[in-house]
């Protein structure tokens, strides 16, 4: 088949073949570098992924790098040294990984990314990529932003953990969108490292520091954690969340719809962190010599507060 009757989309990673030293006997042991724990989509993701390879009869071997990028690199060597299986890698940052996974490739080692993205010059240093599209999502706040504010708004931006693929590209999505709005201008952004206690930290500086003439009318926070903490500044503040000023946020967990519910946010962009079948069924593709896609897209859904209520009783996380 000539190469360009490949279907661009199904770029086949060439999956590393079943290695000649696993007996077949053994359970699959997988060793699993997450990010941290600083958001409730982080431990939604981190027991996704656990329940599902529990139920799977895999071996894990956790590593919770606690949002330090040089830990999670020592975690890749050590799972090396270990020999495991695979590995899956929840990047903190985009950069600083190319090192580490020649290191791992060489080992014959696979590596799947889950949630989050790496900058690398070699593609071919991981089997594939499960992620959520975060420039769509944050083309999707912008874009629900404008339609709730008639298309003017003065914006306080809670932005991710510097570096992360997430903050980079939910702040550009949401930057492209707002593009098309002249009267819609984010007036202040600052990380809130997608924790809820910095998402108020943050919120309580701007509110201090904000221009009375000429007040926050919007907040965009790139998860509801941070959106929480936001909240909690604004009501200390003496202000009405979701009415002096409209709050949006992404992820999708319980806690905002909780939030929604009480009128305190009033939009949230869904990001789903239960992706413990999809990488685990990556990783058995991989083991058994199949090829898989490189890229796999979680997809988002907009929840306004209206729909709150009704949705409520089915979030899983
Ligand atoms: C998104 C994930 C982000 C979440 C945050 O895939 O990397 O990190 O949006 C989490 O809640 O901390």
């Amino acid at each position: 088949m000539r190469a360009s009757a490949l279907p661009v989309l199904l770029l086949l990673a060439t999956a590393c073949g079943e290695r000649p030293d696993r007996a077949t006997s053994k359970p699959v042991t997988i060793g699993f570098s997450q990010a941290g724990a600083e958001s409730a989509w982080r431990t939604a993701e981190t027991r996704s992924i656990l329940d599902e390879a529990k139920s799977r009869g895999m071996v894990v071997k956790f590593a919770d790098a606690q949002g330090d990028p040089e830990k999670q690199q020592q975690a890749l060597r050590s799972f090396l040294l270990q020999r495991v299986d695979a590995i899956l890698l929840a990047p903190i940052v985009e950069t600083g990984f190319e090192p580490v996974l020649r290191e791992v490739r060489a080992a014959k080692i696979p590596v799947v990314l889950v949630d989050r993205g790496v900058r690398v010059a070699d593609e071919g240093l991981y089997a594939t990529l499960i992620a959520a599209d975060f420039v769509a999502e944050g083309r999707a706040a912008a874009a629900w932003l404008a339609q709730r504010l008639g298309g003017n708004a003065r914006i306080a931006e809670l932005q991710g953990t510097t570096g992360s693929s997430p903050a980079l590209d939910r702040a550009r999505g949401f930057a492209e969108e707002l593009a098309k709005y002249p009267g819609m201008k984010v007036v202040k952004s600052q990380s809130g490292d997608f924790t809820r206690a910095r998402g108020k930290e943050v919120m309580e500086a701007f509110l201090k520091a904000e221009d009375p003439a000429q007040p926050f009318t919007a907040v965009y926070a790139h998860n509801d954690d941070m959106a929480l903490g936001a909240i909690q500044a604004i009501e200390a503040a003496g202000r009405k969340p979701g009415q002096d000023l409209v709050v949006v946020s992404i992820d999708g967990v319980r806690g905002a719809f909780e939030a929604m519910v009480r009128g305190q946010l009033d939009a949230t962009v869904e990001c789903s962190p239960l992706l413990g079948p999809l990488a685990l069924d990556a990783v058995q593709q991989i083991l058994a010599g199949r090829p898989v896609a490189r890229r796999h897209v979680v997809p988002l859904r907009v929840f306004p507060k209206e729909q709150a209520a009704a949705e409520l009783p089915n979030r899983r996380y």
